[in-house]
Order: structure tokens, then C-alpha cells, then sequence
């Protein structure tokens, strides 16, 4: 029944003062923490996290974005968390995908500066939760 999911409020998500708001979405929706942490991003674990896009023109930019600035990382659990919280967090483009009432509708703008990361499946989220946090 529980699945977990990876989150990140990514660092400009950090930099505009929007931990607070992700995380009173996320437990408003019911979903729950089981573990978040602020933290630095090391290159490798930055180049692991996006392996998927390894080669995609903008794979550089988005390590040198990933690894700029201190992140969130959390553990959310619940019935379908995975969906749960990529509704929460809206469609990739901010402006062209993510419906308002998001976070990304509601406060991003543009597709690299997208303010969260959440696992896309169920098997995603337990490879970067692995590597997020081992201990888990
Ligand atoms: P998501 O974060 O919604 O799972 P993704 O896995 O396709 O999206 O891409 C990972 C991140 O890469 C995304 O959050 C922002 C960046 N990105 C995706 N497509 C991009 C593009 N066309 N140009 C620049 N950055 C992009
Ligand atoms: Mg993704």
C-alpha cells in the first residue's frame, strides 16, 4: 500500500524561501516525511541522480544547477506518493505543463529553474533514495 518517494526542493526552490511551503503541501496532501535533510550536492551523486539524462544538451547545466546550492532531500510515504507528489509538484515546464494550484505553476517559470524533483516511479525512487540516503 505505502510507496515512498524522493523529494528535492531544488536550490532555487531553497533560495526563494520555499522549503516551508513544499512541505505544508506535501503533509497537507496527507503524504508523510520520513526523513529531510539539507544538504550539498556533490558531483557525483549529481551525475548518478540524472543519469537518465546523461547526453540531453542540457545534462551540464543541470549538474552545475543541482550542485549550486544546498538542496532538500526527503523521504515522502504514502498510498501512490510517487503520483502524489508529482501532481503536487506539476508538469516539468512551469509555464506550459504545470497547471496553477502547483508548486511549479504556482511559483516556477522556467523549465531549468523548476523548483522540485520527485521520483517518476516506483523502481526511480528506490535507486535515489539509495543513493540519497543509504541509511534508509
Ligand atoms: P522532471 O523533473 O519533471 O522529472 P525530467 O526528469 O524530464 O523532468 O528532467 C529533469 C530536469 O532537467 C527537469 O526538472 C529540469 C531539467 N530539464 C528537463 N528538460 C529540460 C529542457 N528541455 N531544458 C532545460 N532543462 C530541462
Ligand atoms: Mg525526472
Amino acid at each position: 500500500m505505502n510507496e515512498r518517494t524522493l523529494v528535492l526542493v531544488k536550490p532555487d526552490g531553497v533560495g526563494k524561501g520555499l522549503v516551508g511551503e513544499v512541505i505544508s503541501r506535501i503533509e497537507k496532501k496527507g503524504l508523510s516525511l520520513a526523513a529531510l535533510e539539507l544538504r550539498s550536492v556533490s558531483r557525483s551523486v549529481a551525475e548518478e541522480h540524472y543519469a537518465e539524462h546523461q547526453g540531453k544538451p542540457f545534462y551540464e547545466d543541470l549538474l552545475e544547477f543541482i550542485t549550486s546550492g544546498p538542496v532538500v532531500a526527503a523521504i515522502v510515504e504514502g498510498p501512490r506518493a510517487v503520483a502524489a507528489f508529482r501532481q503536487i509538484a506539476g508538469g516539468t515546464d512551469p509555464v506550459d505543463k504545470a497547471a496553477p494550484g502547483t508548486l511549479r505553476g504556482d511559483y516556477g517559470l522556467e523549465v531549468q529553474y523548476n523548483l522540485v524533483h520527485g521520483s517518476d516511479s516506483a523502481e526511480s525512487a528506490e535507486r535515489e533514495i539509495k543513493l540519497w540516503f543509504p541509511e534508509h
